[in-house]
């Protein structure tokens, strides 16, 4: 069985498929395909179930479960239904250790009154963390993304399984938890990374930006920002004990998946993402999406074990 990210697609959903690739949970997003297969494998360990919970569809066993959902939002809705998802997650993980988060957030740099729709989704999820109090306070959240995506559903996926997570916080970054209040009413709720006490161990990094400290970096240039967010996967790799996986990315089984603002960015950087991060890397997808910041054109997500 594997959790599966299908990008480029008419529609957004969740469906359970038995094809000739085998069988697989598939989340389908509708963010436009710029690079690579436009497929993401997750395989999920031995035998298990699917079953259908409120919003989602999960696949699970005693060692993991993996589970996700699509939901149409609109500006007074996000934030409750945000909380609704995030309530239906942290019960199915019950039992488990959260390992990751995706969310994929339609027009989420739009305006809500004072607040943006990012920070409206991070109200609902921090609210409905806290409702949950432990494990899920401070240095005990998994790694994560938060990207837009087209048309008017939020799709969330988790993974959860059995064994140990110790996240990883990015030396050069302010926990993103320890936001200050002008990012938003309620701070970002994830880890920097998260390393999974898998045999080999697992190293999860959550969507990574040019931020330093707090701040955004760079403003208006592509390149720099890439290179910025460079910098901070090594750093946060370097933290986790796995400062080797990118410059010796050929010899790891990693995967990467890199977050455009708009398609044509590519046919200006492709050159450099592939000089700088793709070369070499067996599994990566470049894809369409609006980063949470506004001023934010790029945005580096990646995976890998020894
Ligand atoms: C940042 O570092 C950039 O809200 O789950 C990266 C990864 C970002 C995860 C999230 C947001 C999230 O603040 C954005």
């Amino acid at each position: 069985m594997q959790l599966r990210f299908l990008f480029n697609q008419s529609h957004p959903g969740v469906e359970v498929v038995d094809d000739a690739d085998g069988a697989a949970l598939n989340l389908r997003l509708t963010n436009q395909l710029v690079s690579g297969p436009g497929i993401e494998h997750w395989p999920l360990p031995g035998a298990g179930q699917v079953q259908r919970h409120d919003d989602f569809l999960t696949w699970r066993n005693a060692e993991a479960i993996a589970g996700a959902a699509c939901v149409p939002v609109d500006d007074k809705n996000l934030e409750s239904v945000t909380y609704r998802l995030y309530t239906q997650m942290l019960a199915l993980s019950k039992g488990y250790v959260l390992h990751r988060f995706w969310n994929f957030v339609p027009r989420i740099n739009a305006s809500v009154g004072e607040l943006d729709r990012y920070m409206c989704f991070c109200v609902g999820r921090a609210n409905a963390l806290a409702d949950h109090e432990i494990p899920l306070v401070g240095r005990k959240l998994p790694p994560a993304s938060a990207v837009g995506t087209s048309g008017n559903h939020l799709c969330v996926a988790f993974l959860a399984g059995s064994n140990a997570l110790s996240p990883v916080e990015n030396p050069l970054q302010v926990p993103a938890y320890e936001y200050p209040q002008r990012y938003g009413p309620r701070s970002p709720s994830f880890a920097r990374a998260g390393l999974i006490s898998n045999d080999p161990p697992a190293l999860m990094i959550s969507g990574t930006a040019s931020i330093r400290g707090s701040e955004s970096l760079h403003v208006g240039d592509f390149e720099r920002q890439a290179q910025t967010a460079l910098e901070n996967l090594l750093a946060v790799s370097e933290a986790a004990g796995h400062a080797d996986w990118l410059s010796a990315r050929r010899d790891h089984h990693t995967c990467v998946r890199v977050y455009i603002r708009t398609a044509h960015l590519w046919q200006t950087h492709a050159t450099w993402l592939e000089q700088n991060l793709l070369e070499g890397i067996e599994q990566f997808n470049v894809i369409q999406a609006d980063i949470c910041r506004s001023e934010l054109l790029v945005e580096i997500e990646a995976c890998t074990a020894r």
